[in-house]
């Protein structure tokens, strides 16, 4: 049993996904998840996606506990124990020897393809930083996010972040950086689709493996990527929508054909999500421009990046699928920022008992 706990010491954090617009789908390095190419993405808002942590640090805690969503978590589990290495890390960067009662939450469907992995990550180093008084640089806390999941570091800065490939064995340049701010394009906005709730039926971190080794069409897909996101950089600088949502698009239809072309084949889109797609292209082709691009993760829930002026004939498309049962739920993003602290009437870890307030 555990000692009584000073709850006052409870640190706590709010921070959000991102959507890749360039993908990072292969490793060069599993260990230290080093990716073949550079990636870009955006930051969502936390007003409509987030994940919030509360940390306690504490010598009366006789071991490390993780409850998320309500549940406490298997830190023996292999998938669990991986990305959870992070706090040995940060632990050891502190030089501190104590336990840690960790709690987070998501507000968003956990595993379906919705970057959950990403938030609850970057939330975690985060706050991390600030309960073990660590103060580390944003870009030094990106880095230790990478080692966790590799989306991960992005959600680390709001706006449109690169996470830089880099060269180092060590990985000590593979870090993530702001392209620009969420000011830069406040217009730019996601709506997600949500064609399914189901968990993925193949991780990323083994679907991605074995594109590399298995896929031969593999081979080109680094340089393209890198090419296409130093292309995107620039338009995205300009505000061209109509040459981003082509960019947006082309890589997105990149990744899921080499998804598809991996053996044995991988698919995360599912009927529902050929209909966005078909939906979204009619959409540009009526209007005679781009005004909307779609974009999957690994999973099959639609991003769809528009802006704020072509919201409402975007949603009105999206009725169609509504109606048919295709698309049972729309979530609305402006580009958001990193993640913050939050103050102590936002703790998730319990006065009283240990563990998660009631209702987490
Ligand atoms: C991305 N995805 O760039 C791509 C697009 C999914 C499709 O990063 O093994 O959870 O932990 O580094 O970051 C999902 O993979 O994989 C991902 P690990 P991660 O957002």
């Amino acid at each position: 049993m555990d000692g009584k706990l000073d709850t006052n010491r409870v640190f706590t954090a709010e921070g959000a996904p991102n959507i890749a617009l360039i993908k990072y789908w292969g490793k060069r390095d599993e260990k230290l998840i080093l990716p073949q190419n550079s990636s870009i993405s955006l930051t969502l808002s936390r007003d409509t996606l987030h994940t919030t942590t509360s940390v306690l640090v504490s010598s009366k805690l006789d071991e490390d506990r993780f409850y998320l969503d309500g549940e406490i978590q298997d830190l023996k589990d292999k998938d669990v124990a991986e990305r959870f290495g992070i706090v040995g890390i940060m632990r050891k960067m502190a030089g501190i020897r104590e336990k840690v009662l960790i709690v987070s939450r998501n507000d968003f469907p956990t595993a379906s393809g919705m970057a959950s992995s990403a938030s609850g990550i970057a939330t975690l180093v985060y706050v991390l930083n600030e309960a073990f008084g660590l103060g580390l640089s944003t870009r030094k806390l990106s880095i230790v996010a990478r080692q966790g999941s590799g989306s991960a570091c992005r959600s680390l800065f709001g706006g449109l972040v690169e996470w830089k490939r880099g060269a180092e064995p060590d990985g000590s340049d593979s870090y993530a950086e702001q392209v620009f701010d969420e000011k830069h394009w406040p217009e730019l906005m996601d709506n997600i689709a949500i064609v399914s709730q189901e968990k993925k039926k193949v991780p990323s971190r083994a679907g991605m493996k074995q594109t590399v080794q298995s896929n031969p069409l593999y081979a080109s897909r680094p340089a393209a990527a890198e090419k296409r996101l130093s292309e995107l950089t620039e338009v995205y600088g300009k505000k061209d929508f109509e040459s981003l949502a082509e960019l947006i698009m082309a890589d997105s239809n990149e990744m899921h054909a080499l998804m598809l072309s991996t053996r044995p084949s991988i698919r995360y889109l599912n009927r529902s999500s050929y209909k966005v797609m078909d939906l979204i292209e009619g959409l540009n082709l009526s209007e005679g421009k781009n005004i909307a691009a779609y974009t999957f993760d690994a999973g099959p829930n639609a991003h769809i990046i528009t802006l704020s002026k072509h919201n409402a004939k975007v949603m009105e498309a999206l009725e169609q699928l509504k109606a048919s049962g295709d698309v049972f739920d729309v979530r609305q993003s402006k580009i958001g920022q990193g993640p913050s602290m939050l103050g102590k009437d936002f703790s998730l870890i319990d006065d009283a008992a240990l563990g998660p307030k009631a209702g987490n």
